[in-house]
């Protein structure tokens, strides 16, 4: 996978080059490059921003830079991400989809937004998504493409030194994980769970089931509904 970020403040991005993202490159699964948006510019002050026609607080992101810097990266063919609170929210089952693409392009967005003409433009060359990473407001979309990058980045395939780790974790069945534990089976007085050092195979994977399902009924209630995984029965079993 090429993924090309672009945004106003590339050192935002910084520990792209660290860590999860960087492992992905030593193994040749990512080629990675975050560029400084104001390399488009052509004035003297490198504006990438102006004040909103209509009127408004805030100011745009103008129209010329992104448009530049598509045309030098070549974004045929390529997904385009638009980095947004008003877009469509980031989830896992988004994150192994985008984890099949080629060539990943991330626009992030400052101030009050881009120009939409930046979006329905690339729009006509590119498969644009506009993504937000949830319901809150940042001051750009730099922390974004970080996010999207690493959840993506690790679904690489040959990524995951262990691919069943991929298997049990939070969302990818649809319900949030069950809590785990490690030695000493007892610490300050709180034991582990028994069902866990009984050996019973089966017992276990019911328990962790039925961990999974109670934590996600509490903490996130709409994950539930129209998940194929919880049997009609698992959340009457809990008390
Ligand atoms: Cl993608 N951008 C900004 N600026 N704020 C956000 C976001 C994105 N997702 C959640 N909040």
């Amino acid at each position: 996978m090429r993924i090309d970020v672009l945004s106003i403040f590339p050192d935002y991005l910084a520990p792209l080059e660290l860590s999860l993202p960087g492992k992905a490159r030593a193994k040749g699964l990512l080629e990675l490059a975050v560029h400084d948006l104001r390399q488009w510019t052509t004035d003297k002050h490198h504006t990438t921003d102006d004040t909103p026609y209509g009127g408004g607080a805030g100011m745009v992101m103008k129209p010329e830079p992104f448009g530049a810097a598509f045309d030098d990266l070549g974004i045929d063919g390529a997904t385009v991400i638009f980095t947004t609170p008003s877009g469509a929210p980031f989830n896992q089952e988004m994150a192994r989809e985008l984890a099949t693409h080629d060539r990943l392009v991330f626009a992030c967005g400052r101030y009050e937004g881009i120009d939409q003409r930046v979006i329905d433009h690339a729009a006509s060359r590119a498969d644009v998504r506009e993504i937000s990473i949830g319901d809150y407001v940042l001051n750009g979309g730099e922390v974004a493409a970080l996010a999207i990058t690493e959840a993506v980045v690790r679904l690489l395939p040959g990524f995951m030194g262990n691919p069943d780790s991929l298997v049990e974790e939070s969302h990818e069945d649809g319900l949030l994980e069950y809590p785990v534990f490690t030695k000493p089976a007892e610490w300050r007085g709180l034991d582990v769970p028994p069902v866990l050092l009984s050996g019973n195979h089966k017992a276990i994977a019911q328990w962790r089931h039925d961990q999974a399902v109670r934590r996600t009924a509490d903490r996130r209630p709409d994950l539930l509904h129209g998940s194929a995984v919880v049997g009609i029965g698992d959340l009457s079993d809990l008390e």
